[in-house]
């Protein structure tokens, strides 16, 4: 009898858990895997003559616990603010300027509330880099990489389903990447400026909107008669640039950093690259630099422009000393 009670409610159990399963199969699971995201932070040309200052896709909603990786292309950083203030990219030091530890140092944790300083810092250099950061909290969080002012992201976290796959939305980044940089090719190949009378205005270029930085002067070698004023004006939002006229010296490297006895590097800026020459006119020799020129209204507070008159016939190379590494050099071509 009591073997008999024991077969029965196990057969019972069973026809309850079959018919759990067929009432079920049709059904959604109750709960989603988490979903892995990615951004593309940044991009460029193979030359370097175009560089992308976005977040690809720009905007891009996903559900609460799922993860974004950010995947670099360039120097940025990839920083959560929660409503604070940028940090500026410099700060004072006993011997100069120095990088700020919180635009290029990583900081927080790997996961994000809304709340809190969430940083990336800068990619180490030489190897692919990816920064993850997983989103426990429904919101609208917009960021920002506090090396290139006005580029800048969002991401939504909704407790609700999502409509986008991670393919579609990585799809999307790159169709959003690749329109960034043909625009941006698009004003490098326009960037043919004519002397008109004995001056000539050279403005280096950027698109806040297109999301782009060209970082070159012109596109083809400046020809100008002797006693003519060269103007340059920054109008790229995003970068900060020189000009510079080094006469076959070695260029300064912009960034180096000085390892301590504890914790991270120092970042030294340099002090020849940010120190502004006086002279007004080139005769092909000395040192000439206009130190560091920004668009008007950038956070740097930086010159918008520098002049120079070109008083001898000659060839002249000048450098951008921020962006050398990306060729940035123009050249001058006195007759
Ligand atoms: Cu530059």
């Amino acid at each position: 009898m009591r073997k008999k009670m024991y077969v029965g409610n196990a057969l019972r159990l069973a026809i309850v858990t079959v018919a759990s399963l067929l009432l079920f199969a049709g059904a959604p699971p109750a709960v989603r895997a988490a979903t892995n995201w990615t951004v593309i932070v940044g991009g460029q040309t193979p030359d370097i003559s175009v560089y992308a200052n976005g977040f690809f896709p720009r905007e891009l909603t996903i559900q609460t616990g799922d993860t974004v990786a950010f995947q670099f292309v360039g120097f940025h950083n990839v920083s959560f603010l929660s409503g604070a203030a940028p940090p500026p990219f410099a700060v004072k030091s006993d011997t100069g300027y120095d990088g700020n530890p919180q635009v290029f140092f990583p900081a927080g944790t790997s996961t994000y509330d809304g709340t809190g300083f969430h940083s990336s810092g800068i990619p180490p250099g030489g190897k692919p880099f990816t920064y993850s950061l997983t989103f426990t909290k429904a919101g609208r969080y917009e960021y920002a990489c506090t090396l290139h002012p006005g580029m800048l992201g969002v991401i939504n976290v909704v407790d609700g389903a999502v409509t986008e796959t991670p393919e579609g939305a990585l799809a999307r980044g790159k169709a959003e990447q690749a329109a960034t940089l043909a625009a941006g090719t698009k004003a490098y190949n326009n960037l043919n400026p004519q002397p008109t009378g004995s001056s000539v205005a050279v403005t280096i270029v950027g698109d806040r909107q297109e999301r782009y930085s060209v970082l070159r002067f012109t596109h083809d070698p400046l020809v100008v008669p002797v006693g003519t004023t060269v103007t340059w004006s920054v109008s790229d939002p995003f970068e900060v640039h020189t000009v510079t006229f080094a006469s076959g010296a070695a260029l300064p490297q912009f960034i180096t950093p000085q390892a301590q006895p504890s914790g991270p590097p120092k970042i030294l800026l340099s002090t020849a690259a940010l120190t502004p020459t006086s002279a007004k006119t080139y005769d092909g020799t000395g040192w000439i630099n206009s130190g560091l020129l920004a668009a008007a209204g950038a956070p740097s507070g930086a010159p918008s422009s520098f002049s120079l008159t070109f008083t001898k016939p000659g060839r002249y190379v000048y450098w951008c000393l921020v962006h050398d590494e990306a060729h940035q050099e123009g050249i001058i071509i006195v007759k």
